[in-house]
């Protein structure tokens, strides 16, 4: 009997691996850093549930049409592109986040740098080459600066980051302040659009980086729970 609770262990760990949920990080930053030259690219955890420390660095807009290919969080290549579209340019972020607060160092590099738009434009993020069925997507846009703070769009969700008070002393990331969560998005024809613009009564709207989580398929789920009765059972 030992030997049938092995097979099947193994052949679950086998499919899980296979469809193992994908989770792809992006960090927006800026090629100015004046005083942490070479490390400007966040490579550790987010808020998101995942252990890979992977992130894209994105620095530059593409023209409309043209996706770049990204690799996800542990360094693997995607069917997953990308395309940024904003006019408004780029900038160096509030230094509060890097320096005064106990926040883990990469989420530092994470918040400190952006992309943003001014007054009532938007700008938007596309991802395409999404096969799977819907996806969460954690999207960070703050810097602790007066009035900047965002409201992201995708699809028929949207929720906004808050003015964050310089203050208070944070050890990790808030969400609905630093960050918003939308989730259950689907891709249509495989691609999802991010749209963001300033936060009700903000002057601009910072969008440090985002991790795209893929939901697993309930076929995994069933299976795991399967798996661990199994291994209960023994
Ligand atoms: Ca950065
Ligand atoms: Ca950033």
């Amino acid at each position: 009997m030992k030997k049938y609770y092995l097979l099947v262990l193994a052949f679950l760990m086998l499919f899980t691996v296979q469809s193992q949920a994908i989770v792809v990080n992006v960090d927006f930053d800026t090629n100015n850093w004046a005083t942490w030259p070479g490390i400007n690219t966040c490579a550790g955890i987010g808020v998101a549930p995942d252990t890979g420390t992977f992130w894209n660095s994105k620095i530059y807009s593409d023209p409309a049409g043209v996706f770049r290919a990204l690799k996800d969080s542990y360094g693997n290549d995607t069917t997953v592109g990308i395309n940024l579209n904003v006019s408004y340019g780029w900038a160096l972020g509030e230094t509060v986040f890097g320096g005064t607060t106990p926040l883990p160092i990469e989420q530092q590099i994470l918040m400190r740098d952006y992309i943003y738009v001014a007054g009532s434009n938007t700008g938007n993020v596309k991802l395409n080459g999404l096969t799977n069925s819907s996806f969460d997507i954690y999207l960070y846009g703050q810097n602790r600066n007066g009035g900047q703070f965002t409201k992201f769009i995708v699809g028929s969700q949207n929720k906004e980051t808050t003015l964050d008070n310089a203050a208070t002393v944070k050890t990790q990331l808030w969400e609905n302040e630093d960050y918003v969560v939308l989730k259950n998005i689907t891709p249509v024809d495989g691609m999802i659009t991010i749209t963001w613009t300033t936060g009700t009564g903000a002057s601009y709207a910072p969008f440090n980086g985002f991790q795209l989580v893929q939901v697993p398929e309930p076929l995994t789920l069933i299976l795991l729970g399967i798996g661990t009765a199994l291994l209960r059972k023994k």
